[in-house]
């Protein structure tokens, strides 16, 4: 019954002030020049279509407690979630280029105004639920799902500058993948709500295809929802992709990455996917290089590239001499 969208587009989000390093912002630009818009044009059959960048404006200078740049982040994402939308509207899947993870709260509601029965994957070694109550650091690329769900809402004092976005999204429609660094406020919450999650020993334990199939089937057993992958490139193992802020060691192998990508495109229901996390600023040129292309696996994966190749279209003979 489904069939996966032939038909992808792409925003690029330039920032970093949820997090602390110098560097992420550059992932769109890094992503671009190595071939991003090319090599998906190059899968067979899908149309990519590049709908720039977003720009972040904000004027605003309110401190809200243990929560850096806020109204930073806030403008960004305000922005975002309506690109997302449209991007959605205009029957493609949206590809969002971070950035660093806190933009995740503007491709979740840009996707969620747009398909409510929405489901989340968050491939991730961190599991990005903190509170600004729970949170060691203060970074809002560690709280951008606790934002999001609408569970968590009590939670949170008022927030300035936020009121765009009122948390919709269930926490019941979420599942991860990956995690191996985990807060303790970030476990409980997980356990409260019963949330689907394979963290590095439930993947050695039960292999990669096995971990994203029980997801999908504990989260839509019906196989009828619109998924959103959510892809932090901290997922991966760190000897693989190095280039990124809060690298964990242990990871997936990019090849559980890809794997992971095709079952999901195989679904047909892919609808977004956001690639975040990449600092092409850490590291040396060997890292930055690895990184990126990791980045390009995951999204070609995602979109319908084949490793087993795929002949050319209407034609059904070798050419000859
Ligand atoms: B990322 C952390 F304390 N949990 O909240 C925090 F360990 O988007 C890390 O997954 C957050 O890269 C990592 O700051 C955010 C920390
Ligand atoms: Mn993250
Ligand atoms: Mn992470
Ligand atoms: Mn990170």
């Amino acid at each position: 019954k489904w069939k996966p969208l032939n038909k992808v587009g792409i925003i690029g989000v330039p920032f970093e002030k949820g997090q602390k390093k110098y560097g992420v912002s550059v992932a769109p630009a890094a992503m671009r020049t190595a071939g991003l818009i090319e090599q998906l044009t190059e899968i067979d059959g899908l149309d990519v279509k590049d709908f720039g960048d977003i720009e972040t404006v904000c004027d605003e200078n309110i401190k809200v407690d243990n929560m850096a740049h806020l109204p930073l982040v806030s403008a960004c994402n305000r922005q975002l979630s309506n690109r997302v939308s449209q991007v959605l509207r205009d029957g493609r899947v949206v590809v969002t280029i971070g950035g660093d993870h806190s933009i995740g709260v503007g491709t979740v509601d840009g996707h969620y105004k747009v398909n409510e029965d929405m489901i989340l994957i968050w491939v991730d070694a961190h599991a990005d639920i903190n509170t600004n109550k729970t949170s060691d650091s203060g970074s809002v690329h560690g709280m951008p799902v606790a934002l999001l769900v609408k569970e968590l809402s009590d939670y949170w004092p008022y927030l300035p500058t936020m009121d765009w976005q009122v948390p919709k999204f269930s926490i019941k429609n979420l599942g991860y993948l990956g995690l191996r660094s985990v807060d303790q406020f970030e476990r409980l919450a997980i356990e409260k709500y019963e949330v689907p999650a394979f963290a590095m020993e439930d993947i050695s334990e039960h292999g990669i295809q096995n971990s994203i199939n029980h997801i999908l089937q504990v989260l839509d057993p019906c196989m009828n929802k619109p998924i959103h992958v959510s892809f932090d490139i901290d997922s991966l193992d760190s000897l693989e992709a190095p280039s990124t802020g809060t690298p964990v060691r242990g990871g997936l192998t990019l090849r559980e990455a890809i794997c992971l990508m095709e079952i999901i495109h195989n679904t047909g229901r892919l609808r977004a996917i956001d690639l975040v996390e990449i600092n092409p600023a850490l590291g040396n040129e060997s890292d930055r290089r690895k990184t990126i292309e990791a980045g390009l696996c995951v999204l070609k994966a995602g979109l319908g590239f084949s490793r087993r190749g795929t002949a050319p279209r209407g034609v059904l003979d070798l050419p000859v001499q």
